[in-house]
């Protein structure tokens, strides 16, 4: 049986079959057709446009206690629903269930517990001016935004941009990936069950073109993306036509240094979390690790022999480690990028292969790999794979390694390993990242904001910041006297 995904725009979804292109959606693990994703056509992006605009003022009307309750209810049905929701999640991305239950559905209604507790607690400031003036600042909302999404992590970043837009009395239109078009719709039931009026969460179905038509609309006035380092430059270009704000979370290319101090469990571990998760699709990967020297072969081994256990299968069977990656053609990259790997001279000390024993033939799985004896100049050590290919390099100075670290156009994360505190933000503090995680990998509580720097990204998401982010301040000047004006009365 297979489901149809149509966009969920002022309050339901649209007609089915709408009047855009149509285009299937593909589980990524047996090649199977789920369903037929119906694209919004521009005519659609307006309407959504119109019923946000509609909703909009009377939402930032209300107190922020009055907005806050809905997400939490919000988050209450995410969690209720944990289950149907993480298995959407896998069915669209491939990935492990054991992930989409333990991180997917959870960090998105963390996150909209998060911002609906804060909602209430918005301020703006007080300014003295002396005895005849004073001004305060009002916190307001930019109007109606837009979110477009990339497909690893698709309920996770629908509600990262949702959330916060919300709380801060804003209506978000939200595109997901053409790839996974089924839980940012679910999330549309959700927020509706909890109560949202009509307008405020929409979600337009397709591909760049509806991503173009909303960075471009006039009457939106943000736009934040998820997504590869060229479609940024693309959505930023096109929201200059009418000066929009813009957050974006692009690609990256980072580091995770262990230097010779560092436990060596805790160091690999940090490794495979840093490489192997979501079968490496994570933009925020540790995909370049600098190891000392002098603890090169013991990690060596020891990662090796850990990656040797992990499982890749089934996404939907609790035991597996690493499941599909997203798209035959993705999966034909990343192995394009293995095999120039071994071209270029690095060492493949584990896996490298497409996987197609039993069932996994008609999926999209590729083994977990590690490269040794990497360089630097090497396109797997300069590129972001996007797949589980982890990179090995070694080091001997603390500055050399740094330098080595940030010479990438990317700006993601970086992560090291130590048991010297001085050291560990010495070089958190040196090193060109947003997010640096020091003797872990890979963790993004809500409450932290993310983001990155160069290539990455502007701006953040997450935490106090992502207020901001949706937010203007209004600056008001009180004159409690005479105007002080020179010209003659
Ligand atoms: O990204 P795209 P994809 C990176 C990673 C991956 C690559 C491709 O390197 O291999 O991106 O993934 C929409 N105007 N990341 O193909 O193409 C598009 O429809 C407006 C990093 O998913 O950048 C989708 O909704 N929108 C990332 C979204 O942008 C446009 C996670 C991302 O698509 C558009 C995933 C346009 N001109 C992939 N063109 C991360 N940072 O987490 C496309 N889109």
């Amino acid at each position: 049986m297979t489901t149809d995904y149509p966009s969920h725009i002022a309050g339901a979804r649209t007609a089915v079959p709408g009047a855009g292109d149509r285009s299937d959606n593909v589980n990524p693990a047996t090649g199977a057709v789920l369903g037929t994703i119906h694209h919004a056509t521009t005519a659609d992006v307006d309407a959504a446009v119109a019923a946000a605009q509609a909703a909009q003022p009377a939402w930032a009307a209300l107190t922020g206690a009055a907005r806050g309750r809905i997400l939490k209810r919000t988050a209450d049905i995410l969690r209720r629903d944990t289950a149907a929701l993480a298995r959407l999640e896998v069915l669209d991305t491939g990935k492990p269930i054991s992930e989409a239950l333990a991180v997917d559905v959870s960090s998105a209604a963390d996150c909209l517990e998060f911002f609906g507790g804060l909602a209430a607690a918005v301020q703006g400031e007080h300014i003295p001016l002396g005895s005849s003036a004073f001004a305060y600042t009002r916190r307001e909302p930019l109007g109606v935004c837009a979110g477009i999404g990339a497909w690893n992590y698709p309920l996770q970043i629908a509600a990262w941009k949702a959330a916060p837009a919300l709380a801060m009395g804003n209506a978000m239109i939200f595109k997901p990936s053409d790839m996974t078009p089924a839980t940012a719709l679910a999330l549309a039931e959700a927020f509706a069950e909890a109560g949202l009026p009509a307008g405020l969460y929409s979600v337009v179905q397709g591909d760049g073109r509806i991503g173009a038509a909303l960075a471009t609309h006039p009457d939106i006035a943000k736009v934040s993306v998820t997504g590869s380092v060229p479609t940024g430059h693309k959505v930023m270009a096109g929201a200059a036509e009418t000066l929009k704000h813009v957050t974006m979370e692009l690609g990256g290319k980072s580091a995770l240094i262990v230097f010779e101090d560092a436990d060596l469990e805790n160091a690999v571990a940090a490794a495979l979390m840093a490489n192997f998760y979501t079968q490496g699709e994570v933009c925020t990967n540790g995909t370049r690790v600098f190891v000392a020297e002098a603890l090169h072969d013991r990690f060596l081994a020891r990662l090796v022999e850990r990656t040797a256990k992990l499982v890749v299968g089934d996404p939907l069977d609790p035991a597996t480690h690493v499941g599909a990656l997203i798209s035959a053609a993705h999966m034909d990259k990343v192995l394009g990028f293995i095999e120039t790997g071994t071209r270029e001279g690095a060492e493949l000390a584990i896996g490298g292969k497409r996987r197609t024993d039993g069932a996994l033939a008609a999926g999209n799985f590729v083994e977990p790999t590690v490269f040794a004896r990497c360089r630097d100049g090497m396109t797997i050590v300069g590129e972001e794979i996007f797949g589980p290919v982890l990179s090995l390099l070694t080091f001997r100075e603390e500055a050399e390694v740094v330098a080595r670290a940030n010479a990438t156009p990317f700006g993601l994360a970086a992560g090291l390993m130590t048991r010297d505190l001085a050291r560990a933000h010495r070089v958190a503090a040196a090193l060109e990242a947003g997010v640096v995680w020091v003797n872990d990998y890979n963790l993004t509580p809500i409450e932290m904001p993310f983001g990155g720097v160069k290539r990455s990204g502007i701006g953040r998401e997450n935490g106090l910041a992502a207020l901001d982010a949706y937010s203007e301040r209004k600056s008001v000047y009180v004159s409690l006297g005479d105007v002080d004006c020179p010209y003659p009365t």
